[in-house]
């Protein structure tokens, strides 16, 4: 496939890049974490779009040396804000296939402790479509990664199909909004509906959440309204690479 061999070499040449987007609190506007996003600005091909590669990546399996690398290099950086004194907890994306290697718990337990980084300064964004999988072996899993110590959260909650039941059991600790439900706030009647649930169902189970892609202060003052802890979006940044993000840091309160 061809870019299954662009990918490869790609990563051999060194041409991926982690970019950080913020995390910001809705009541008092701190930093609350940041989200770890590859990019892949290639030598002949340009930028090339995640939304574009991950999924190709997927398919072929390199999205397990692609997500493993995304893994220590978020790890190296959350070490080096860490060991400045400006700790910051760093989420990583994880595909579905990489949460289902036999070994995933043993390398997040591998790099963790070759990084010396505290545990708790790392989360691992997980999707429904991984949560929703042979159930046991999930739930073993998750129980083994929160015993290390990283949070676990999971990504565009609402967009699969985890059960209720299933929030209640797993060791999670936060919902991330997927932004298609915030997009239409504050007018759409139904992404109102569905954000205002999420929010008081998060808060009876004692989940933080987290909404996604916050565009306008309009949606910003409505999440705010309903007590959401935090929110993520280009009202705040887009991802930004480690040494502009912490310029934006450096202004933060
Ligand atoms: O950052 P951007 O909006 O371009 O990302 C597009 C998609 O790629 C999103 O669905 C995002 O979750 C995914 N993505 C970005 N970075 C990573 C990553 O490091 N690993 C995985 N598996 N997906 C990622
Ligand atoms: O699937 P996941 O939630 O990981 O996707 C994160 C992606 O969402 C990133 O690629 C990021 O670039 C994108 N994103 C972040 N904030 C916004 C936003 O405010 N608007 C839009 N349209 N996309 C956003
Ligand atoms: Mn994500
Ligand atoms: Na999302």
């Amino acid at each position: 496939m061809k870019m299954d061999h662009a990918m490869r070499r790609a990563m051999e040449q060194g041409m991926f890049r982690l970019h950080y987007q913020p995390q910001i609190s809705l009541a008092n506007g701190q930093l609350v974490g940041v989200e770890a996003l590859i990019r892949w600005l290639d030598g002949e091909l340009g930028n090339v779009s995640p939304v574009l590669f991950i999924p190709l990546a997927e398919e072929s399996g390199f999205i397990i040396t692609i997500g493993t690398w995304v893994l220590k290099e978020a790890v190296r950086q959350a070490v080096l804000w860490q060991n400045a004194g400006t700790p910051v907890t760093v989420s990583v994306n994880v595909s579905a296939l990489q949460f289902q290697q036999t070994d995933f718990v043993e390398i997040v337990a591998n790099v963790l402790k070759d990084s010396g980084l505290a545990p708790y300064l790392l989360e691992l964004e997980l999707t429904e479509t991984i949560l929703v999988r042979d159930a046991n072996e999930t739930l073993n899993r998750l129980h083994a990664l929160a015993a290390l110590g990283v949070a676990l959260s999971i990504d565009d909650f609402g967009t699969g199909y985890s059960s209720l039941a299933y929030l209640k059991k797993f060791p999670i600790s936060k919902l991330k909004i997927d932004r298609s439900f915030v997009m239409g706030l504050p007018d759409d009647e139904g992404d109102r509906a569905i954000v205002s649930a999420t929010i008081g169902m998060a808060r009876g189970l004692k989940l933080k959440v987290v909404a996604e892609g916050v565009e306008t202060i309009a949606q910003r003052d409505y999440l705010a309204g309903l007590n959401c802890e935090s929110f993520q979006g280009f009202l705040c940044s887009p991802g930004l690479p480690a040494e502009e993000f912490e310029r934006l840091m450096a202004s933060f309160p």
